[in-house]
This record gives structure tokens, sequence and C-alpha cells, in this order.
């Protein structure tokens, strides 16, 4: 019980060590083309490690148990001088490993380097802000905020830019990581083999809220993206009840200025996420479980639940509105 007590807080750390719980926080399950690679090299450079590791101990063992000093050892061994086949070994055996591993590195970081369109290639723009990303797919005409949708079995070119800061764009499960610099744009490709949500997050400390800017990147069938991204650039439907209608007018009154909608509103500077597919998140701002309570939390306290971001509080809209507006905002789909 004892052992247990002491290997339960070990476990735990190893699990946050490697993400897991973490929606496919993770390098070492890859699920795409670009993830395969760099897995595929990460082994390669571990598996010359540990052969070198082995081999070199067990040399210096057999070395110390075979020249030890043995009782009747009168004098002190035969001295030498260097040994010009040991010499010759030691050098050939490392410049052979550093081959094997120069040429897959080098033919992988040429294949990595290609962010060359191909003829189903789609390109996204990715912007990061403190604390939020936006996506943006030229070949589309559409943005959206927060949820990268991409078509499986399809060459993502990522064009990474910042908008303030310098942030870093990172999902395992599809990619490596490229930092977002701001004026300079920074290419990278990836591409998703399954259908499925990848979480992805900021790993360059960009101030108070970075540890929460997550996003999500939702691989679906090319069809299922063709709907999507057609639907997104499509101009907002009617609200489909009565108290949806009523947060439609708050939303036009408090929000417009800074979140667009079906392509109206919004704010290139000063704005937020855009909001058009609010309603088919699963997470709000990148972290929160997506229900009523948290919303409600979120318009009320964006500050305390997520420090540093600069979206103001509406703690001053009474229930009924707030009820209109969460209504509201729930209803805001465009895949059904
Ligand atoms: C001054 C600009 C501004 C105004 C006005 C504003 N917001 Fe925001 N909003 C932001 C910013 C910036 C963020 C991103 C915060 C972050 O995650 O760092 C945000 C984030 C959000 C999010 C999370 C989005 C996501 O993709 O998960 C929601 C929901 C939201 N705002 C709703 C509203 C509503 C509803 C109103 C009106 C009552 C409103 N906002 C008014 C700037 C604004
Ligand atoms: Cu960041």
């Amino acid at each position: 019980m004892k052992q247990l007590g002491k290997l339960l807080p070990l476990t735990a750390i190893i699990f946050l060590l490697t993400g897991c719980g973490e929606l496919n926080l993770t390098a070492l399950d890859p699920q795409g083309p670009v993830a395969q690679m760099q897995l595929s090299l990460i082994k390669l450079s571990l598996y010359i490690m540990i052969i070198v590791i082995v081999v070199v101990f067990a040399i210096f063992a057999y070395v110390l148990w075979r020249y030890r000093e043995k009782p009747g050892d009168t004098h002190i061994p035969k001295q030498v001088e260097g040994s010009k086949t040991l010499e010759i070994i030691w050098t050939t055996i490392p410049v052979l490993l550093l081959i094997v591993l120069a040429v897959p590195n080098v033919m992988d970081t040429f294949t990595l380097a290609n962010v060359e369109a191909d003829e189903n290639s789609i390109t996204v723009k990715v912007t990061a802000h403190q604390f939020w990303w936006e996506f943006e797919y030229p070949d589309h005409n559409v943005i959206a905020g927060q949820d990268m949708y991409i078509p499986t079995d399809t060459k993502i070119i990522v064009q990474l830019e910042a908008s303030d800061v310098m942030h870093s764009f990172w999902v395992p499960a599809l990619a490596g990581k490229q930092d977002n610099v701001p004026g300079i744009t920074n290419e990278m490709w990836l591409e998703a083999e399954h259908p499925g949500v990848y979480k992805g997050k900021c790993t360059e400390l960009c101030g108070e809220g970075h540890w929460l800017m997550d996003f999500r990147v939702i691989a679906v069938e090319p069809d299922k993206f063709d709907k999507w991204a057609t639907n997104m650039g499509e101009p907002e439907q009617e609200p489909a009840t009565q108290l949806a209608e009523t947060g439609r007018e708050v939303f036009q009154a408090s929000c417009i200025a800074c979140h667009a909608v079906g392509g109206v509103g919004g704010n290139p500077v000063a704005g937020g996420p855009d909001l058009t597919n609010f309603g088919e998140r699963e997470v709000i701002a990148g972290f929160l479980e997506f229900n009523d309570e948290n919303l409600e939390k979120w318009l009320r306290y964006p500050a305390e639940t997520k420090p540093g971001n600069t979206m103001p509080a509406f703690n001053h809209l009474d229930d009924s509105e707030m009820e209109a507006l969460i209504e509201y905002m729930k209803g805001l789909k465009v895949l059904d």
C-alpha cells in the first residue's frame, strides 16, 4: 500500500509530462504523415543512442572486470601508447552512425520544408493573437475563430502570422511546432489521415493568458469540409426561436463591433474571434467546457476566467438578456 502511495504521484507526473488524457496532445501517436516522419526520426536517433550506450557500457564493465587487480599481481602491466586499430574502429563507427542519422534527417527536412501547393492542397493563414487563434481560408473567403477545420487526406499549407507578440503553433499529433512572429510569415504543412479532433497549444510564452491559449484542429471528410466552408461564407440564418431573436438584438448592440457573424461585424485590430459557428465549439475561449453556466461566466467575468484577455465584461446584462444571448450564441451553427 505504501508502495502504491509512492507510485501514484509518479504516474501522475508521467501522465502530465506525456500529455496523456489531453485529446491527442502527444507526438508519440502520430495522426498524419508529417507527425509520422517526425516520430520516425525521433525513434531512429533514440535507437542509435540506446545501442551506443549499451555497447559502451558493456565494454566498460568488461574492461573493469577483466583488468582488475588480482591477488598475487606483483608488477604494473605492460604500458602501451596508442593503438592504430582501435583508433580506426572508434572513428569509423561514429562516422557511420552519423551518416545513418544524417541521410533520413536531410531527406525529411526537405520534405517537411516543401510548402508548394499541389492540385488539391488548401492554404490556411493562422494568425495568433493574445490569447486566441484566427484561421483564414483565402481560397474560400472564410475566417474562423479557435477551431481550425481541415479536410482529411489533404495537404494543408499553414501560413503563420501574429498580430501582437510572438506565439507558437503546435499540434503534436499532426505536426511539429513553428513560431508565429509579427511581421513575418512562417510556413509549414500538415495533413490528417483520419477525421478527428486534434488539440493544439501556443508554445511560446506570450503573456498572462498564454497557458490557456489552446485551439483545436478538427479534421473532417472533404465533403463535410466543403459544406463547412460554403456555409461559413453564407450570411447569417434567422434565429430559430423568439428568445434567440431577442439574444440577437443584444448581440447586435454589444458584441458585433468585435465579433463577426456570417461575414458581418468584427474588428481586425481590437476584435475577437469570428463567432459564425460558435455553437459548434466544444470549449469556450479555447479551454472552458461548453455549457450555459460557463458561457455566462465567460460573458460576465472574462478577465477572471482567462487572465490578460481583452474581452470586456458584460456583467451589467440582466438575467433575461443573458438568457436570450446564450440561446442565440448556442444556435450559431453551420453544419446541421
Ligand atoms: C472590445 C471587443 C469585444 C467585445 C465588444 C466583445 N468581445 Fe467577445 N471577445 C473579445 C476577444 C478579444 C476575445 C478573445 C479572448 C481570448 O480568448 O483571449 C473574445 C472572446 C469571446 C468568446 C469566446 C470565443 C470562442 O471562440 O470561444 C465569446 C463567446 C465572446 N467573446 C462573446 C462575446 C459576446 C456575446 C459579446 C457581447 C455581449 C462580446 N463577446 C463582446 C473581444 C470582444
Ligand atoms: Cu501565445
